[in-house]
């Protein structure tokens, strides 16, 4: 299949099948220059990087360079298929402006250097800061896109080594609600479902989702269904009329932040018509009556005045869900970037657990992730949770934690949950934290409010390291700026979003003097001379495979169980599903399939925390509610979102993706096609209001929020009204604009979380849009 092709239709062809077949195989490929793939050297098996739905990939090697891919057709992800992005982005790793040597601030500027001089200074701050304020004044921010034996490395050093309770990902942003969402209803973090359920399900409901764009090979998937015998209905909620509302059953479009009401709606359906699985909720739940009483004041018709949606949409959707016989469910940011995030994740679980319709072919949940190895920043503990999702307030698995890194249990912080992002920006601001190690994120494009963002990072007092491929907008503000090596280029294995485990080996030499993370890491540990209590180095691996065995013995008698799993295995298999053990040696396809959960007071992941104010259960709490370890639905009251439109920002503003572009761009600006699909950034408003405010497809309008503004050409489309989207994928690395701040959509978001997962709410902020004259743009 052309390139070309997969830009004007990135779906490509569909191959319809029924209920319960066999999804067939489609093998996508691209290589450059239309070469002739008998001529390529050799395949090297990998999986996709740029979105969390784990496709297994081989790349195609020709002297010693990258020079396309190929879709695996006996990937049990994927069959074959490869997404857009990642058909094309493989480019930017050839870049000639990739990073290769280590790069240091002399007087204010950033001048080439070496290995050993970069990570002496970064050591010497490092010890320095130890010496005279302790631990906690290091921070690590870091990713969903390093490998598992990257995360678990750092991990251990920033936890076990130096000790400090600052460490998360870029996941806070991204899956931190899916997380909390799946530990609140079950106990414990965890994907219930499996893509096969596509193959089952009647009805697919997906939540403020747009797979179409950002799981393009789970939509395609989903449009075979479609295209089949037996299609399933499909109910899609989002305030957007994206590719997957406009081949919904049902779409509701509800105002930005308020799906707790429509959620509580759905549920008061539910309940008031019968559709309840009364053994299954008897038998394997707690909590029900709670929220009978809770939903009770939740009649569609409310839900429909809150959300501005019609009731009659309401009671169709609920009973598409209430009389499903197989029922498939996906949530991802329209509900986990919103106020309320896990309130209304948690609804979701809800409905499958009244339902009866968890670990049965087409009865999944899927609590999303959206980068390629956010599952492994979770499971490994370099994400605000601790290794092998283990209890920070449960003393007897800090215990297990210390065992294995051979440390005393006081060295490792378990005083308060680990410190989230938002917090470790604001200490920064404060002035106790004053080292920020950053890897592989660009919060100079992807946090809230990137005013602030960048004022803090460019603080003299915070010693700043950026470990990346690329220059970026936060390289910029950065101290120290460390080379790496990306996907490709270096070997490690890597968990989607259904708990596919892929190995990915290294294909090239990275350029230049540029490293692995895991060298770089595992460098930094032996400069300090990191030490156990025997004195013997920690970590004591030396490479991928060794932080591999040390990670199984980590995971070990835990829900996310790799003892079962090797290199030589992976190297072998089409993805294999974890928990993969003794028991399960070809891992495990759903979880809770017995109505068992993870939620025993002494197994659990977490005690819960109150859905309003996200207070943390104490644990004599949770063993009152729940002795038995049942499943646990949590009721929840609406709140509406704290920045409401008002007289002066009569519009709310909702941010996100493009199907062309991952992100901040750093991989797929720099891929041609893929930059020439959507080189700018856009405002999408609906007719009704562009109407209004005299605004014509194409015209140069400024969205304003009370801290900031974009300026960019209007689209005019399926949005709902009072309603306008910008996308977050422009920063300015690539603009010769002296006010390239003014493309960011973040420059234009609110610094507020989530309660209960202190996931920022990049989905709700009040805004105006008014239209730019020519004069005002010439300026
Ligand atoms: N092409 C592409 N694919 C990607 C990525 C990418 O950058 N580009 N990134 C990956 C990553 S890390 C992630 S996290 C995922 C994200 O994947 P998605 O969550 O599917 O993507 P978004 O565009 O952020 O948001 C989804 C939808 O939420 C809707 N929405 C906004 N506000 C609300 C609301 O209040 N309620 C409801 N119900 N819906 C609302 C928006 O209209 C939008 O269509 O994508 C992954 N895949
Ligand atoms: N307004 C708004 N903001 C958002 C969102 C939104 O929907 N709206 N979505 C949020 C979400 S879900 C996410 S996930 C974040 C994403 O935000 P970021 O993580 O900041 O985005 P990326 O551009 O993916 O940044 C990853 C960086 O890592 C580098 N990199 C890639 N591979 C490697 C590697 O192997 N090693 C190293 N060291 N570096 C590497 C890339 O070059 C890039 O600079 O944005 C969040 N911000
Ligand atoms: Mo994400």
């Amino acid at each position: 299949m052309s390139g070309k092709n997969r830009i004007a239709e990135p779906w490509g062809e569909r191959t319809p099948y029924g209920p319960g077949q066999d999804w067939p195989t489609r093998v996508d490929m691209f290589l450059d220059g239309e070469l002739d793939p008998d001529s390529v050297d050799r395949w090297v098996p990998t999986a996709s990087v740029l979105h969390s739905n784990g496709d297994g990939l081989d790349i195609a090697v020709k002297d010693g360079g990258i020079v396309g891919v190929r879709g695996r057709a006996s990937d049990r992800v994927n069959h074959g298929r490869v997404d857009a992005k990642d058909l094309f982005g493989w480019q930017a790793n050839n870049s000639a402006d990739r990073l290769t040597a280590p790069l240091m601030r002399v007087h204010g500027k950033l001048v080439e250097t070496d290995w050993d001089t970069a990570m002496g200074r970064v050591v010497r701050h490092s010890r320095q800061l130890l010496e005279q304020r302790g631990p906690s004044a290091i921070g690590f921010y870091t990713s969903g896109q390093l490998f598992l034996e990257e995360y678990y490395t750092l991990g251990v050093i920033a936890h076990g080594a130096i000790g400090t309770n600052h460490v998360d990902g870029n996941t806070r942003l991204c899956t931190a609600t899916a997380a909390a969402a799946l530990k609140e209803s079950f106990g414990c973090d965890g994907q219930p479902g499996s893509y096969t359920d596509v193959d089952h399900a009647d009805v697919i409901a997906l939540y403020g989702h747009n797979v179409a764009e950002t799981q393009s090979v789970l939509w395609m998937r989903m449009l075979d269904r479609l295209a089949g015998p037996n299609p399933p209905a499909v109910i899609c909620v989002d305030p957007r009329e994206t590719p997957v509302a406009q081949h919904a059953t049902v779409h509701l479009a509800p105002l930005p932040g308020t799906n707790v009401a429509l959620m509580n709606a759905l549920l008061h359906e539910i309940i008031e018509n019968g559709w309840v699985d009364r053994d299954y909720v008897d038998a394997h739940t707690v909590g029900y009556d709670e929220l009978v009483k809770r939903v009770a004041e939740f009649p569609p018709e409310r839900a429909a005045d809150i959300c501005k949606v019609s009731a009659a949409d309401i009671r169709e959707a609920a009973r598409l869900i209430g009389t499903a016989t197989a029922l498939l469910s996906t949530v991802l940011q329209g509900f986990y970037q919103a106020s309320q995030a896990t309130a209304a994740a948690v609804q979701v679980n809800n409905i499958h657990l009244l339902r009866g319709m968890l670990g049965k072919p087409g009865c999944g949940v899927l609590q999303m992730n959206g980068q390629p190895t956010a599952e492994n920043t979770r499971e490994c503990g370099a994400d605000g949770d601790l290794a092998g999702f283990r209890n920070w307030s449960n003393d007897s698995h800090v215990e297990q934690l210390s065992a294995l890194w051979n440390l005393q249990m006081h060295q490792i912080p378990h005083y308060a949950p680990p410190t989230h992002a938002m917090q470790m920006f604001r200490f920064a601001e404060q002035g106790t934290l004053r080292m920020l190690w950053v890897s592989a994120t660009n919060p100079a494009v992807s946090l809230p409010e990137l005013r602030r963002i960048r004022s803090i990072l460019a603080q003299e007092r915070l010693f700043v390291v950026v470990q990346d491929m690329f220059a970026t907008e936060t390289t910029e503000l950065a101290d120290v700026v460390l080379p790496a090596a990306g996907w490709g280029e270096k070997t490690g294995t890597f968990t989607n979003a259904d708990r596919t485990v892929h190995l990915s080996e290294k294909a090239v030499d990275p350029p230049g003097q540029a490293r692995p993370d895991l060298e770089i890491f595992l460098d930094y540990a032996r400069r300090m001379d990191f030490r156990d209590k025997d004195g013997q180095p920690l970590p004591a691996w030396t490479d991928p495979e060794s932080a591999f065995e040390a990670w199984k013995r980590c995971s070990a008698g835990r829900p996310c169980d790799y003892t079962g799993l090797s290199y030589e295995k992976l190297r072998e298999s089409n993805g294999i599903q974890w928990p993969c053990n003794a028991e399960h040696p070809d891992g495990t396809e759903r979880l809770y399939s017995d109505g068992r959960f993870s939620a025993d007071p002494e197994y659990c992941e977490s005690y819960g925390r109150d859905l309003i104010t996200g207070a943390p259960l104490e644990p004599t709490e949770y063993r009152a509610m729940n002795p038995d370890g049942k499943a646990i639905i949590k009721a929840a009251e609406y709140l509406p979102p704290h920045e409401m439109p008002s007289k002066d920002y009569p519009l709310a503003l909702i941010t996100g993706r493009t199907l062309y572009h991952f992100h901040t761009r750093t991989k797929t600006g720099r891929a041609p096609q893929l930059r020439d699909a959507a080189p700018q950034p856009w405002v999408e408003m609906s007719a009704t209001d562009a109407g209004r405010l005299g605004i014509a497809e194409g015209d140069m309008v400024e969205v304003a929020t009370p801290r900031n503004s974009v300026t960019a050409p209007c689209r005019i489309g399926g949005i709902r009204d009072g309603v306008v989207f910008v996308p977050f994928h422009y920063g300015y690395w690539d603009v010769d604009d002296p006010d390239g701040h003014h493309r960011a959509a973040n420059e234009m978001t609110l610094t507020d979380w989530d309660p209960v997962s202190k996931q920022p709410i990049f989905k709700t902020a009040a805004a105006r849009v008014r239209p730019v004259n020519r004069d005002e743009e010439q300026r």
